[in-house]
């Protein structure tokens, strides 16, 4: 019986004829599929901070979810309590990651050898549960945007003092990854970033950005934590020019800065979607350059400019994400992370397993037709005739670096006008669908 959801049991896959809210239609942990397990190729993850540490306020309103675990007043209680109800959902659900920030486990301290205390508290227990339960840490990472301190950005802070305070939150987070085993540790800009440029040297703070990751490539290396690091583009909120932009943005950093090798990027959808791209072009961006290292599942709204952190619904969006990674083999030691909030009207605790199993559900189908399609291979045997022309004549030569302006101009005076070609989108479209609706 659990503490936390004593009239919960463990969801089940029932299949889509179910009318039973609480079971899975689609997915089914075991189920193969492209020879994988489900849960192998998706390797589910909850998000700490919205899940458990969700308050439903915003900037018009209070707290609207008050949760049995956040109840009292010694923050290393309800710490604990916390992990005692995450545990239990992740079991309930089937669960095998979670993720968090060192603020979500443990609330912060009066000063960084207090907080780092009441870190090393609940890390224990978050270990032990960890050995009961099978379930394990996807990323950590450490919040360096709630605190006033960072106002003006953490690594990026003009302040060098407010610089060593953020080293020393991410100096302890990778401890912890290592302590617990974490497979990836996330940075997200956070506050890295500016609002107007007549007050901030863009130049000077990006280096800083980029000496901060250097010293904790440095750091997991001393220390022997073996995870894999991951950055997470967004374009803005809370800076108006985030530096982390998007999957492009970042690789570019990277490269400039010679950390590339070091890293990997964990793409979020609604971040995708903010920086004007699709879901699905941020991945790509990401996998065509070996990048791709772990998601964070959720979706916008197409109505709204901001960051609203919805559980994944689109059955087009998760199919072409599966996609991508299905065509790199999988996402490594990444995964699904549902770095995604309950509406603050949604007040039932009960709401929060229903979003997770419509969003596991999204993925799981998305995965299916995704398969499928590549198994058939009906776009990727339309895209490559696409571009045939560069697999033999002129096209190969110009592929193989043997071609001047000179020959292209030779070529055109010889051939003429190019002739149109469809690059029929509509009947791709149809295609998806039939494959989405068979
Ligand atoms: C905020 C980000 C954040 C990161 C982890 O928009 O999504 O939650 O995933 O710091
Ligand atoms: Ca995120
Ligand atoms: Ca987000």
């Amino acid at each position: 019986m659990y503490t936390y959801f004593p009239k919960m049991k463990p969801v089940l896959f029932e299949g889509p004829q179910s009318r039973n809210p609480l079971s899975f239609k689609w997915y089914d942990a075991e189920q193969k599929v492209a020879g994988r397990r489900m849960k192998e190729w998706l390797r589910f993850s909850i998000a700490y901070w919205h899940t458990f540490k969700g308050t439903g306020s915003d900037p018009f309103g209070a707290a609207t979810l008050p949760r049995p675990w956040n109840a009292g007043h010694d923050p290393v209680t309800i710490a604990k309590n916390t992990l005692t109800a995450a545990f239990e959902f992740a079991e309930v659900l089937g669960v095998d990651y979670y993720c968090f920030h060192d603020r979500d486990i443990v609330a912060e301290g009066a000063s960084l050898r207090e907080s780092n205390r009441r870190i090393d508290q609940v890390v224990k227990r978050a270990r032990q549960l960890q050995k009961e339960t099978g379930v394990k840490l996807l990323w950590n990472t450490a919040n360096l945007f709630s605190h006033p301190r960072y106002a003006h950005g953490a690594s990026t802070n003009p302040d060098a003092h407010v610089f060593a305070y953020a080293g020393a939150q991410v100096k302890k987070m990778l401890e912890v990854a290592k302590e617990l085993g974490a497979e990836n540790y996330v940075f997200w800009g956070g506050r890295e970033g500016y609002d107007t440029l007549l007050n901030t040297d863009m130049k000077r703070e990006q280096d800083h950005l980029a000496a901060f990751l250097g010293m904790a490539v440095d750091y997991a290396k001393e220390i022997g934590f073996e995870g894999q690091f991951l950055i997470e583009p967004k374009p803005r909120e809370p800076t108006k020019h985030q530096y982390d932009f998007d999957a492009a943005t970042v690789i570019g950093f990277l490269t400039r800065h010679g950390l590339r090798k070091h890293f990997k990027l964990n793409i979020e959808a609604n971040h995708a979607t903010l920086a004007a791209h699709t879901f699905e072009h941020d991945l790509m961006v990401a996998s065509m350059n070996g990048m791709l290292g772990s998601v964070d599942a959720n979706q916008g709204d197409p109505l709204l400019g901001w960051d609203t952190d919805q559980f994944p619904s689109d059955l087009y969006g998760s199919t072409l994400a599966m996609y991508v990674i299905l065509r790199q083999g999988g996402l490594g030691s990444g995964g699904l992370n549902f770095d995604a909030k309950v509406r603050r009207g949604s007040t039932d605790l009960e709401d929060l397993f229903l979003a997770h199993i419509g969003a596991m559900d999204t993925f799981a189908r998305g995965l299916v037709v995704a398969s499928k399609l590549h198994q058939d291979g009906v776009l990727e045997s339309f895209i490559r005739n696409r571009y045939a022309s560069f697999d033999a004549g002129l096209g190969a030569r110009i592929e193989k670096g043997r071609v001047t302006l000179r020959d292209l101009e030779a070529h055109v005076l010889k051939q003429g006008e190019p002739k149109p070609t469809s690059g029929k989108q509509e009947m791709l479209e149809n295609i998806l669908n039939q494959y989405l609706l068979a």
